[in-house]
């Protein structure tokens, strides 16, 4: 059976994202964006209350790199959250009554699968193509940011495969499609990844600074405080390529280069003892700090609309 404090295979989160959405029907609602490459169908849940007019919404995914399972575990963790304490908690609940919080769970579903079934360290998507015998591209260098500059390799034998073109992955595309068609709403993206305690926002595809660096970094700042409140796990905050090293092609730059100016990259539990293989006894823990500091990044964002 799904447990929020277990790694889920594929079949249970999408077992799960059907009884979620079906029934809490005044706080959910869930749409397919389109299929993976081995055609399994990528659904957004919608978090908010119900209202006449639109609202302003956040995006958020998990799942970018198959292998970051405490990743995919905390989108499940924030919609749980949401609905629990959705009339409890009055944050949540301003929250969720002013704006729209769209969750797609796991964006690399069918690596997902398959480091459950086959290759528990793969950490690319499964497409293939004709020239080579190399499977998968990095999603996360697939987006068109400064694709393929820097911190990305054109040979598709390798872990930071770039893709043929930028959105050659359909996973990408489907995202990116989803992003631009709501970019009038969309306020902030997170997007969460593991593991090294890193909370980094734009840029990645060059050491130039973002025109918001200033308050990215703050609000990344505050952020970084709220979560080491409640444990004490210390996280470093700063544009990605200054901060981890410089990557073309990211989501977190894409994103904010259309017009989100709130654009982070979250790099979850741990620093390295356990790395990708982050043990079960530590996703509840994971999960509750990163709630607070997610909470404050959508406060925020809620009180500069
Ligand atoms: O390299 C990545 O894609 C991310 N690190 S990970 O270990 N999860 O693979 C960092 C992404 C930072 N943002 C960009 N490079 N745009
Ligand atoms: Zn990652
Ligand atoms: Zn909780």
């Amino acid at each position: 059976a799904h447990s929020y404090t277990k790694y889920n295979n594929w079949d249970k989160i999408q077992s799960w994202i059907a009884s979620v959405s079906s029934s809490n029907s005044n706080l959910i609602s869930k749409q397919v964006i389109g299929n993976t490459y081995q055609g399994r169908p990528m659904t957004v849940l919608k978090l908010g209350k119900k209202s006449s007019s639109t609202k302003p919404a956040i995006f958020m995914d998990c799942g970018i790199h198959a292998r970051e399972w405490i990743s995919t575990a905390f989108c499940q963790w924030f919609v749980k959250e949401a609905l629990s304490t959705y009339g409890s908690d009055s944050q949540m609940t301003s929250l969720l009554d002013q704006m729209d919080v769209f969750v797609l769970p796991v964006f690399n579903i069918d690596g997902y699968d398959y480091t459950h079934k086959s290759n528990r360290m793969w950490r690319k998507t499964r497409s293939r193509r004709s020239g080579s015998s190399c499977i998968g591209t990095d999603p996360n260098r697939n987006f068109n940011a400064g694709w393929c500059t820097t911190g990305a390799s054109s040979n598709p034998c390798s872990e930071t495969f770039c893709g043929f073109k930028p959105e050659s992955e359909i996973e990408v595309k489907n995202v990116a499609d989803f992003i631009r068609r709501n970019k009038s709403i969309i306020k902030a993206y997170i997007t969460i990844h593991s593991y090294s305690q890193l909370l980094l926002f734009p840029y990645s595809y060059t050491y130039a600074l973002a025109a918001d660096h200033r308050e990215l970094l703050k609000v990344a700042e505050g952020a970084s405080a709220a979560l080491r409140s409640l444990y004490g796990t210390r996280y470093t905050s700063g544009p990605g390529a200054a901060t981890i090293y410089p990557a073309a092609g990211g989501s977190d730059d894409w994103a904010y280069d259309l017009g989100v100016k709130y654009s982070y990259t979250f790099e979850l539990r741990d620093t390295g003892r356990y790395g990708f293989l982050l043990p079960e006894s530590q996703i509840k823990p994971t999960c509750e700090e990163t709630m607070l500091a997610v909470k404050y990044i959508a406060a925020y964002v809620q009180k500069n609309l």
